[in-house]
């Protein structure tokens, strides 16, 4: 059975990730079809793509799937991870992707929410970013998405307590485009894509590539990316980076104990 539906209609694709059983969660079967999905549209040139889970979801997505993060020893968030590959595709894809948002997104997920180019949420929207919850070291380029979406202040905070917040304050910090009731988002959704759709595709796909360049473009010593990788390796070799994923799959409150 398939884990998303996708819909493309008038240069406009639509992908509904519809794995309600597990909330969404970014498990590598679930990233593999949304990425044929969005290989597809590209052959067929659509112009612009709409993300979203079905309507009147609690959970637009619960993140990446803890039961596949490796059990320790091994970088949890790799260049070929399948949450990093999801949001590349995203990223590099040659037309705008609309987040069309509703319910809670959790850890990873919001980092593809903030990958989309446009964010359109309903008021019951929130958004929680949450490795510290399991003890998993967020990855470079990841705090980069972070980093370029929200004030570092609110990052911190958003970090440091694993709390979500609400749609709210994402749309006062600029994070999300629109707020819309949820019998008013799809049209509005659409509205929006169709305008984008009446345009020149070449001069949008261009300037998408150059704005993901240069919002990427840091410069890094290797001493530095080193000491970040070095740094990050202890904490996806510590204990409490197992702790967090056992208390996630035996649905208990982690005890971390900072080693
Ligand atoms: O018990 P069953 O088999 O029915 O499965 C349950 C959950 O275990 C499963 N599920 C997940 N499985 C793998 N990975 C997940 N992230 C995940 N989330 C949920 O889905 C079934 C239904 O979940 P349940 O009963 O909790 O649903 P609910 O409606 O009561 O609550 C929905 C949520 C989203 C509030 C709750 O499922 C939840 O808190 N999920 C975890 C959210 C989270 O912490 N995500 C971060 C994942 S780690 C990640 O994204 C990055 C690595 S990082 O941490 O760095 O950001």
């Amino acid at each position: 059975m398939s884990l998303i539906i996708t819909e493309t209609q008038n240069a406009i694709g639509t992908i509904v990730m519809n794995h309600v059983a597990k909330r969404n969660a970014l498990s590598e079967a679930l990233i593999g079809e949304i990425t044929t999905a969005l290989d597809g549209f590209r052959e067929q040139a659509i112009r612009a793509v709409v993300l979203r889970a079905p309507a009147g979801t609690k959970v637009w997505s619960a993140g990446h799937d803890v039961s596949e993060l490796p059990s320790g020893g091994r970088d949890p968030l790799g260049w070929s991870d399948p949450l990093r590959v999801l949001i590349r595709a995203i990223q590099e894809f040659p037309a705008p992707v609309l987040a069309l948002i509703e319910g809670g997104v959790w850890g990873g997920a919001c980092e593809v929410a903030m990958g989309c180019d446009i964010l359109v949420a309903t008021p019951e929207a929130t958004f929680a970013i949450t490795p510290a919850k399991l003890g998993v070291p967020y990855n470079l380029g990841g705090l980069l998405t972070v980093m370029n979406m929200i004030p570092l202040p609110v990052a911190k905070e958003m970090l440091f307590t694993a709390q979500p917040i609400p749609v709210s304050q994402a749309l006062n910090l600029g994070v999300v485009n629109y707020v819309r009731p949820a019998d008013e988002i799809e049209s509005f959704v659409h509205g929006l894509a169709e305008s984008i759709v009446a345009n020149s595709p070449l001069s949008i796909s261009v300037m998408k590539e150059e704005l993901r360049l240069l919002s990427s473009a840091r410069s890094i010593t290797p001493e530095l990316f080193e000491r970040i990788q070095g740094l990050r390796r202890i904490v996806y070799d510590s204990q409490d980076y197992q702790e967090g994923i056992a208390a996630f799959s035996e649905k208990r409150k982690p005890r971390f104990l900072g080693r």
